[in-house]
C-alpha cells in the first residue's frame, strides 16, 4: 500500500501556494503584483508538474527494474486536451489548489481555462488513444504511448459569414507538460538504394545506403493514473535536420541558404497533423511522417529490449505493440528489416507482437500507397513487403490450391494502375490479432473488408473490443457536481476505478430528493452553456428548453444534414401553427459543433446551411424560445467537457453500418443525457446495457443498407420522403439564403442515389423526435430514465477495454505498485 504524500502532492494549501509563488518569482521571473491569470496558470502547472515528475521517475524505475512485458501503443494521434485539471484530479489535490488559488485572488476555473488544448488528433481515434493512456496508467500497466510531436495540431475553426475558416493551431509557445530529451535521438533514413553485402559477422544481408537522414528527437509527456502513483510516458517525436557532414560541407562552401532549406525540409515532417478524418489522400509527406515515427519508436523499443540483455527469442514475451489503425503498419516491415538486415536473424513469421485495431470500414479511409512511392522512399521496405506477400500468398495457395481469384483478392499488392500497397491487408497479415471497436463493427469487418482473411486465418484471429471512455475526465473532471452526487450514493469515489459500481444508483431512482438534486445539476450545466452561448454568439437561449446536441466531426456519413433538415422541418411546422397551438410545443435548442476537413467541400456546405438556418430561425419573432439553432465554433476536447454535461438529448445518427463505434455517445449518457440514434456502432451495446426503453432508436438496419442503395441507384430519380421534399422546397425557395449554395446537398439525395439514406430515414427520424418531445414533458420520468441509464453504463469505461486488450491481445499483467 502506498500513501499519497509519500509519492507526490502538497501538504496543504499553504504548501501549494508557496510553490506557486516560488515559480512566479523564479521560474517565470515575475513579481507577485504582476501575476495575471496566465502567469498563475503557468506557475500552478509547474507546481503540479514538479509533483508529477517524482511519480513519473519512480514509475519508470520500477518498470525498468521489474523488466516485464511492456505495451507500446502506436498512434499518429493523441487528442489529450488540457493537462492541468487532469493532473490535479488524478493526483488528488484539486481542493488544495482551489483554496490556494483563491487566496491568491484567482478562481480555479479561470486558471484551468488558460490552458491551450493539446489537440494532436482529429476526433474519435485520437481521443480514444488519450483515454487509453489514462486507463493504462490507472490500472498500473507498463505502457508507453508513441506519437508525433506536431508543431501544429488540428486547425482552429472560425466561422465567418456562416462559413468555416481554418486558422493554424500553434500550441507550443508555453508547454510545461513536455520534456525535450535532446539526448534521445534516432537518425531516420529515406530514399537511397539497396545492395547485397556482408554485415559485421560476415553474413550476407541487404544493405540500405545513401539517401537522406532526418533526426528524431524525443519529447516526453507524463501521463498520470488516477489515485495511483503510476505515471506512464507518452513519447512524441520531433523532426530536425541531421547534423551530418553533408550540411557542414554545404555550410563551409558558402551554401548557407540551401543548408537552411535542408533544415526546414527536415522539420516539415513533424510540422502538421493531417486534418483528414476518414479520408486517405495518399500524400508523400504523410507516409514520411508514418515511417519517421514508426522507425524512431521501434529503434527505441529494440534499444530498451537489448539493454535487458535477453536473447531475441524472448522478444515476444517482453514487447506487445498495438497499431492504432493502419497508420503505423510500416512498423511490421521495419521490425522485419531490423531483425533480418541488422541483427542477421532468420525470417521468422510466427511472432505474436503486433495487434491491429481497425476503426473504420469506409473504403475511402483505407490506406493504400503507390508501389512506386514506397520503392522510391523506402526501397528496402518494398522488398520486404514483397517477401511478406510472397510467403503469405504461397501459404494461401497451399491451403486453397488453384484459387487464383482468391490470391488476387487478398494480395497485399493491388494489381491496379498504378500498383498499390494495401496497408490494411499488410496489417492483418502481420498481426496476431485484429479487432474492431464495437460488436457490430467487428462483425462487419469479418463479413466485408476482411472476409477472405477470416477464411484463411480462421475466426480466432478476429476479435472485438468495444470502445470505452475514461470516467475520470468524462465524468469527474467534466461534471464535478454530478460526480460528487453519484459518489455520495455509491460509496465514494471508488466507482471512478470500478465503473460497474454505478449500478448502485438504481436504488435511488425513486428517491424524490435525489432526482431533484440530479435535475438541478443538469440545469446548472445548461445555464453555464447558455452563458457561454450568450458570450460568444450573443444569442439568448432558455436553459429550460430541451438542449439537443450533435457535436462531432462534420461528415456526410454522420449525417448532420439529416439533423438540420429535421430542424427545418420543425421550423416549418411551428410556422404553420396558430399561436395557441405553438404554445403547447416543447421549446428546443439545437446545438451543433464540429470541424470539416479543409478539403471536404460538402461538409463545409453543411456547416454553412446550419449557420444560415440559425440566422433565420433565431431572429424570427413567431418562434422566440421555441427553437434556437446554434453552431458552436471550434469544437474541441475542452469544449466537449462543457457541452456534454449540458445536454438533454444527443444525436448519434450515422447511416447504419458506417460509424465503427462512436465514443461521445458513451460520454453523453454517462453525463445524464439521453440519445437519439441509429442502430449503429456502440449505440447497439448501449441499448443492450441501459434498456431499449431508455434510448430513442430509429432508422433502417445495417443489413438493409446495401439493398436500399442498390434500389436507389437503379432509378433515374428516386422518390423522396414528402416531408423532406417540403424542406427542400423551402431551401430552394431561398428561405435560408442563396439556394444555389445548397444545390449539391439536395442533389446528393435527389439525383445521386442518396448514398447515406437521408430520405429513407427521414420520417422515422422526425417521428422519433416527436416521441422525445413527449417524453421530455414528463420531467419526473425523464430524469428517472437518465438516472437508470447512468446506473447501467459501467461497461463503457476504458478500464474495461484495456483489461480486455491486456488479456485477449497483449497477454500482459499489471505491475504491482
Ligand atoms: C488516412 C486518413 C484517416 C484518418 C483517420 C483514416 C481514418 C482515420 C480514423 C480511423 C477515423 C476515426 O477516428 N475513426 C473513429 O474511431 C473511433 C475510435 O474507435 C470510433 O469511435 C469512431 O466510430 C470512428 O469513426
Amino acid at each position: 500500500a502506498w500513501t499519497k504524500n509519500e509519492f507526490s502532492g502538497f501538504k496543504n494549501k499553504d504548501d501549494f501556494e508557496r510553490e506557486v509563488v516560488r515559480h512566479v518569482e523564479t521560474t517565470l521571473a515575475r513579481s507577485l503584483y504582476n501575476c495575471d491569470q496566465s502567469a498563475a496558470y503557468s506557475a500552478s502547472s509547474l507546481a503540479f508538474r514538479d509533483r508529477l515528475i517524482k511519480d513519473w521517475n519512480k514509475t519508470q524505475q520500477r518498470q525498468t527494474f521489474a523488466d516485464q512485458k511492456r505495451i507500446y501503443y502506436l498512434s499518429l494521434e493523441f487528442l489529450m486536451g488540457r493537462a492541468l485539471d487532469n493532473a490535479m484530479l488524478n493526483l488528488g489535490f484539486k481542493d488544495v489548489a482551489k483554496e490556494g488559488l483563491a487566496e491568491l485572488g484567482f478562481q480555479i476555473e479561470d486558471i484551468i481555462g488558460q490552458e491551450h488544448d493539446a489537440a494532436l488528433g482529429n476526433g474519435g481515434l485520437g481521443r480514444l488513444a488519450a483515454c487509453f493512456l489514462d486507463s493504462m496508467a490507472t490500472l498500473n500497466f507498463s505502457a508507453w504511448g508513441y506519437g508525433l510531436r506536431y508543431r501544429y495540431g488540428i486547425f482552429k475553426q472560425e466561422i465567418i459569414d456562416g462559413y468555416q475558416v481554418e486558422v493554424p493551431d500553434y500550441w507550443l509557445d508555453f508547454n510545461p507538460w513536455e520534456f525535450p530529451r535532446h539526448d534521445v535521438t534516432v537518425d531516420i533514413q529515406f530514399y537511397g538504394n539497396v545492395r547485397k553485402g556482408e554485415n559485421e559477422n560476415g553474413k550476407t544481408v541487404s544493405i540500405w545506403e545513401g539517401g537522406e537522414t532526418v533526426t528524431a528527437v524525443a519529447y516526453d509527456v507524463p501521463t498520470p493514473g488516477y489515485d495511483t502513483p503510476s505515471t506512464n510516458n507518452l513519447r512524441l517525436w520531433s523532426s530536425k535536420a541531421a547534423s551530418g557532414e553533408f550540411d557542414f560541407q554545404k555550410f563551409n562552401s558558402g551554401d548557407y541558404e540551401s543548408s537552411v532549406a535542408d533544415q526546414q525540409r527536415a522539420e516539415t515532417i513533424s510540422a502538421v497533423l493531417y486534418p483528414n478524418d476518414n479520408l486517405d489522400r495518399g500524400k508523400e509527406l504523410r507516409v514520411k511522417q508514418q515511417y519517421f515515427w514508426v522507425a524512431a519508436s521501434l529503434y527505441d523499443i529494440v534499444r530498451r529490449f537489448k539493454k535487458s540483455g535477453r536473447s531475441w527469442n524472448e522478444f515476444p514475451d517482453q514487447v506487445a505493440i498495438q497499431l492504432n489503425d493502419t497508420h503505423p503498419t510500416l512498423a511490421i516491415v521495419e521490425l522485419q528489416r531490423i531483425l533480418v538486415d541488422v541483427e542477421g536473424l532468420e525470417w521468422d513469421e510466427a511472432w505474436s507482437i503486433f495487434g491491429y485495431t481497425n476503426h473504420t470500414v469506409l473504403p475511402e479511409a483505407l490506406e493504400k500507397w503507390p508501389v512506386g512511392l514506397i520503392e522510391h522512399l523506402l526501397p528496402r521496405h518494398l522488398q520486404i513487403i514483397y517477401d511478406i506477400n510472397l510467403f503469405f500468398l504461397q501459404s494461401v495457395e497451399s491451403q486453397f490450391p488453384g484459387d487464383s481469384d482468391l490470391l488476387t483478392r487478398v494480395s497485399i499488392i493491388e494489381e491496379s494502375q498504378p500498383k498499390m500497397v494495401r496497408m490494411a491487408y499488410l496489417a492483418v497479415v502481420g498481426s496476431h490479432k485484429v479487432n474492431g471497436v464495437a460488436e457490430l463493427h467487428s462483425d462487419l469487418i469479418k463479413t466485408t473488408i476482411f472476409k477472405d482473411f477470416v477464411t484463411i486465418f480462421g475466426e480466432d484471429k478476429f476479435t472485438n473490443v468495444t470502445n470505452g471512455v475514461t470516467p475520470r475526465r468524462w465524468l469527474h473532471q467534466a461534471n464535478p457536481r454530478l460526480s460528487e452526487l453519484i459518489a455520495s450514493k455509491v460509496g465514494g469515489n471508488e466507482y471512478l476505478k470500478d465503473l460497474t459500481l454505478l449500478n448502485k444508483l438504481e436504488l435511488f431512482v425513486d428517491d424524490k430528493e435525489f432526482r431533484k438534486e440530479w435535475a438541478e445539476i443538469k440545469y446548472a450545466n445548461k445555464v453555464r452553456l447558455a452563458k457561454y452561448i450568450k458570450s460568444t454568439l450573443n444569442i439568448n437561449v432558455n436553459p429550460a428548453a430541451l438542449f439537443d446536441v450533435q457535436v462531432k466531426r462534420i461528415h456526410e456519413y454522420k449525417r448532420q444534414q439529416l439533423n438540420i433538415y429535421g430542424v427545418i422541418h420543425r421550423y416549418l411546422t411551428l410556422k404553420a401553427m396558430g399561436p395557441e397551438e405553438r404554445k403547447k410545443q416543447q421549446p428546443r435548442v439545437s446545438i451543433f459543433g464540429g470541424k470539416a476537413a479543409p478539403g471536404y467541400w460538402m461538409a463545409k456546405q453543411i456547416i454553412h446551411l446550419i449557420n444560415n438556418v440559425g440566422s433565420v430561425v433565431n431572429k424570427d419573432p413567431d418562434i422566440g424560445d421555441l427553437l434556437k439553432v446554434i453552431f458552436l465554433e471550434d469544437y474541441n476536447v475542452s469544449k466537449a467537457e462543457m457541452i456534454i454535461p449540458a445536454s438533454d438529448l444527443s444525436e448519434h445518427i450515422s447511416t447504419a453500418g458506417t460509424e465503427a463505434s462512436g465514443t461521445s455517445n458513451m460520454k453523453f449518457v454517462l453525463n445524464g443525457g439521453l440519445i437519439i440514434g441509429t442502430c449503429d456502432g456502440a449505440n447497439i451495446e448501449i441499448t443492450r446495457e441501459i434498456g431499449q426503453e431508455n434510448i430513442f432508436l430509429f432508422g433502417v438496419l445495417s443489413e438493409d443498407v446495401e439493398d436500399l442503395r442498390h434500389a436507389h441507384a437503379s432509378k433515374e430519380q428516386h422518390v423522396i420522403d414528402p416531408a423532406l421534399t417540403k424542406v427542400f422546397e423551402a431551401i430552394q425557395g431561398g428561405m435560408f439564403g442563396n439556394p444555389q449554395d445548397f444545390n449539391a446537398m439536395i442533389s446528393a439525395v435527389r439525383d445521386h442515389g442518396d448514398f447515406y439514406l437521408v430520405s429513407d430515414d427521414f420520417q422515422s427520424y422526425i417521428d422519433t423526435h416527436s416521441s422525445v418531445d413527449e417524453a421530455y414533458r414528463n420531467q419526473e420520468e425523464w430524469v428517472s430514465m437518465c438516472i437508470r441509464s447512468v446506473a447501467r453504463m459501467g461497461f463503457f469505461s476504458s478500464d474495461r477495454c484495456i483489461n480486455e486488450y491486456a488479456e485477449g491481445i497483449w497477454n500482459i499483467e499489471p505491475l504491482a505498485v
